[in-house]
């Protein structure tokens, strides 16, 4: 084999991205050429065409798509989707007869040989396309685990780091009419500067996890909006205005954008602007405010114009506002208590990563038997079906990003990344009413670096969106008392939230069930707070005595004990037990109790209710959890 000249090298460094690149320190880092250019919203209110289904896919544990045999980039890569041929050069793969796999699904759960794989797997699907004038198209990707680089037709059009959220490639210069060619390198290898970082409790499913779908968009396009409800003195109004933004892209000089409410005989017009914003107030008569008791939610039309071209979008909004007052959490002005569960995005039944209706129904149909108002999506922004639902079902939501347990917080590479997570959340789900809280991390080992970086988190969500309650579920301080321990919430972090979460597993990782008996609260801050984990394990079917650890009963027991300690914590305004349904974890080895699997679902991964789940579900429905003041 001929090596590359340094030459032939630094020319392919220049068309590969940078995220790929940084692993392999050898090489100085490349600019990107292919930025992503934008993330489009809504849409699944924009005609699309999908390209879900079948992709082929090529398993590659060692690059050897992109590397050649001293490590240097290859200029032709599998992204050049090349074919052996009679009489042609030694061409050692090929897509076309490359086993498929389904998108979108992680391709864990597909393949039983890719059950624990961690590493690159490339996916390949043809489409067809007639182009149109003033158009541009885009390949939207509703999220891909972990890191993903994106090929059309030999280009390399994008590329992105972070699982669980989505985002666009700008196709429009390298398409062209009649079969053109997808190529997607997604990478779930764990990296030690990931957001989340090495080590996680559930299963780093890999893949094209969410929909796929290729939009066209007209030159001048509505990317962005924010349209939120005012707040006023007298909350309990109907009458009252909405208030925002709408972002254009591409915007043409003058161009002026509507949005209307056609229930409401609303409509508001404004020219673009600084920043290509339109800022928009809309006043409305006789609204109907969004609520777990009334999920109303109405159509929204959004529209800009110029002479050149035209863009509408349609939306589906509830209007509603949220605010924490002292110790209280007011919805609408209305103190207002939390009766959530944490919910993992694992698909009941079959397992691996959700991402269907059915899949949204089946969690969030539970979620409702138990009587919750609220859920908290763990721990990592869900399908956006999931939010979507929580607004028609009126169950408010708690979305966060994966800032887990000990991400590197000296270094300003993830505090990027970290950022660029939850802008993408944000921007995704900023037209959802019921979410009421964004939580920038969850169980972060306290010290300097690590309150600085998330403090910064807190105030960039806060910037981002101040409309919304900003969180984060913190550890907690235990001391020995004579009577038992006392709880103590006095994490710095907490001067920059609105609202506190804590988890805490009496009965499970300390004491027994009735440790909760002797367990004091001393909270350091006059906020509202929220037992954002607590529970225990328990195989389902399996029983016993009631400190018999994994029975049912050891888990009921736990549930009993809590609701009382809980109830004599004064700020409390919501709990998300750990967790709705038993979810895959490579951390739960256990055989014949854990195979795998971390099970302190209320429900099983098979559907079966524990008895822990008509504990708080009797809680929730006779409202003897919780207090709202
Ligand atoms: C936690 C984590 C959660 C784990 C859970 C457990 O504190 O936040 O991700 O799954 O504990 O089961 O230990």
């Amino acid at each position: 084999m001929i090596h590359a000249t340094r030459a032939a090298l630094f020319a392919a460094l220049l068309t590969l991205p940078a995220a790929l690149l940084a692993q392999y320190n050898a090489y100085p880092p490349s600019k990107v050429e292919t930025a992503n250019t934008t993330l489009l919203v809504d849409i699944d209110h924009r005609p699309a065409t999908s390209l879900d289904g079948e992709w082929h896919a090529i398993v590659d544990p060692y690059a050897t798509g992109l590397y050649d045999f001293h490590h240097v980039i290859k200029r032709n890569g599998y992204f050049m989707n090349a074919k052996p041929k009679p009489g042609g050069g030694p061409v050692e793969y090929d897509f076309s007869i490359s086993p498929t796999l389904k998108v979108p699904g992680d391709w864990n759960t597909q393949r039983p040989d890719l059950f624990y794989y961690e590493g690159p797997i490339w996916y390949q699907k043809d489409f067809q396309h007639t182009s149109k004038p003033n158009t541009r198209t885009f390949i939207h990707f509703g999220a891909a685990n972990y890191r993903s680089h994106v090929w059309v037709n030999t280009k390399s059009v994008c590329e992105h780091e972070g699982g669980f959220t989505p985002f666009d490639c700008d196709v429009t210069g390298v398409l062209h009419d009649g079969n053109n060619f997808v190529i997607v390198a997604v990478d779930n290898t764990r990296i030690p500067d990931g957001v989340p970082t090495l080590q996680t409790d559930w299963w780093n499913y890999g893949g094209l996890t969410r929909d796929v779908s290729l939009v066209d968009v007209p030159a001048q396009f509505i990317d962005d909006y924010d349209l939120h409800l005012v707040r006023t003195p007298d909350e309990s109004s109907t009458n009252r205005t909405i208030e925002g933004y709408v972002h254009v892209e591409g915007a043409a000089q003058g161009a002026t954008v509507s949005v209307s409410i056609p229930e409401l005989h609303a409509t508001a017009r404004a020219t673009v602007g600084t920043g290509d914003r339109a800022l928009i107030k809309l006043p409305v008569k006789s609204l109907s405010l969004w609520s777990p008791e009334n999920p109303k939610l109405y159509k929204v039309e959004l529209a800009v114009s110029s002479e050149s071209s035209e863009d509408t979008l349609e939306d589906d909004m509830g209007f509603r506002t949220i605010e924490a007052r002292g110790t209280e959490i007011l919805l609408n002005g209305q103190p207002v208590f939390l009766r959530g569960v944490s919910i993992h995005a694992e698909a009941p039944m079959r397992t691996g990563r959700a991402y269907s209706q059915q899949d949204v129904d089946t969690l969030l149909g539970w979620c409702k038997e138990l009587g919750c108002n609220f859920a908290r999506l763990a721990h990592y922004p869900h399908d956006q079906r999931m939010t979507r639902a929580a607004d028609r079902l009126g169950i408010m939501i708690w979305s966060e990003i994966p800032d887990y347990w000990a991400l590197q917080f000296d270094n300003p590479v993830v505090l990027e990344k970290s950022k660029q997570q939850l802008g993408e959340m944000i921007r995704r789900d900023r037209d959802k009413a019921s979410i009421i809280l964004w939580s920038v991390a969850n169980e972060t080992p306290v010290y300097e670096a690590r309150t600085k970086y998330l403090t910064t988190m807190a105030n960039t969500a806060r910037q981002l969106d101040p409309t919304r309650l900003i969180t984060a579920a913190l550890l907690v301080r235990t001391e020995k008392t004579a009577a038992g321990s006392n709880k103590i919430v006095d994490d710095p972090l907490g001067n920059a939230l609105d609202v506190l979460g804590t988890n805490e597993y009496i009965g499970w990782y300390e004491q027994g069930p009735a440790g909760a008996d002797t367990t004091t609260w001393d909270i350091r801050y006059q906020k509202p707070l929220i037992m954002s984990e607590w529970g225990g394990a328990a195989r389902a079917g399996r029983h016993g005595a009631a400190d018999q650890r994994w029975t049912e009963e050891y888990q009921a027991e736990i549930y009993k004990h809590q609701i009382p300690m809980l109830n004599k914590i004064p700020q409390l305004r919501g709990t998300t037990p750990w967790v709705l349904m038993d979810f895959r974890s490579p951390m739960r080895t256990l055989p014949g109790t854990q195979d795998n699997f971390n099970r302190k679902g209320l429900i099983s991964d098979q559907g079966e209710k524990k008895q822990a789940f008509f504990i708080l579900q009797k809680a929730y429905k006779d409202k003897t959890l919780g207090k709202a003041e």
